[in-house]
């Protein structure tokens, strides 16, 4: 008898022995206050230096992202990295004609107000001058041929492993910007990304310009983000 794949494996579930050490309870606040110290030095950043940066770091970030959860562990996710300048350049002239659309016609009053502090606006120069561009795809259906048709928490595990890529890269001495264009359709047609794919975000990676600034922002104390729900043990 075959099995067909678009039924459950009659294969028991393989589990092996977890690898896991418990610290001591002062290593891991030293741990937790230090991760915390070295997360909140990262700052989005729209000014980018030209100067490569090595690639072997942007592979490994690429594996510290793979490693985020995902729905049923499909891993939806697919990681477009591009170092050509001329792919970058015709990029940044897709964002920029739709951001344009976006920052004259597309946006109402109320977004274009809370973006003012951001001081954003449609020239994506940061495109071309990052000498790396990441571009995350959520794959929002498997690919044909796996005999499945569905992926499940698509976003949400795209977006966990954004955050882990981010984390990754800045952890290694990198800056990024989360850059959302939208409509991104453009992203999967000049990368010739399947049609299951979706652009999901596209992360300009690199060094930040001699000089950057940054916008003046506070991030919400721990009051603000947090409650607590019985007894604090
Ligand atoms: N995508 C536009 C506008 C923009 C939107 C949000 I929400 C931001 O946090 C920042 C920018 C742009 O990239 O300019």
């Amino acid at each position: 008898m075959t099995e067909s794949s678009e039924t459950p494996s009659d294969a028991p579930p393989r589990f092996v022995p977890l690898p896991f050490e418990r610290l001591a309870e002062d290593e891991m606040r030293r741990r937790a206050t230090a991760f915390h110290a070295e997360m909140n030095r990262r700052r989005t950043v729209r000014d980018f230096s030209r100067d490569p940066v090595p690639l072997d770091v942007i592979r490994s970030a690429i594996r510290t992202a793979g490693t985020a959860p995902s729905g049923a562990h499909l891993q939806p996710w697919h990681f477009a990295v591009v170092t050509d300048g001329e792919l970058k350049r015709r990029i940044r002239e897709a964002a920029e004609a739709e951001e344009r659309k976006s920052y004259e016609e597309r946006f109402p009053p109320e977004w274009l107000a809370v973006l003012a502090p951001l001081g954003t606006d449609e020239v994506k120069a940061h495109i071309e001058d990052a000498p790396v561009l990441i571009v995350v795809f959520a794959e929002r259906t498997p690919p044909p041929g796996s005999g499945r048709t569905r992926n499940y928490y698509v976003t949400e595990s795209v977006g966990l492993a954004t955050g882990l890529l981010i984390a990754a890269l800045h952890r290694a001495g990198l800056a990024t910007l989360t850059h959302t264009p939208n409509p991104m359709g453009f992203l999967r047609e000049l990368l010739g990304r399947p049609p299951n794919e979706t652009a999901f975000v596209l992360l300009p990676v690199g060094y930040p310009a001699e000089g950057a600034r940054v916008p003046d922002l506070n991030r919400k104390p721990l009051e603000g983000i947090m409650t607590w729900h019985g007894p604090a043990i």
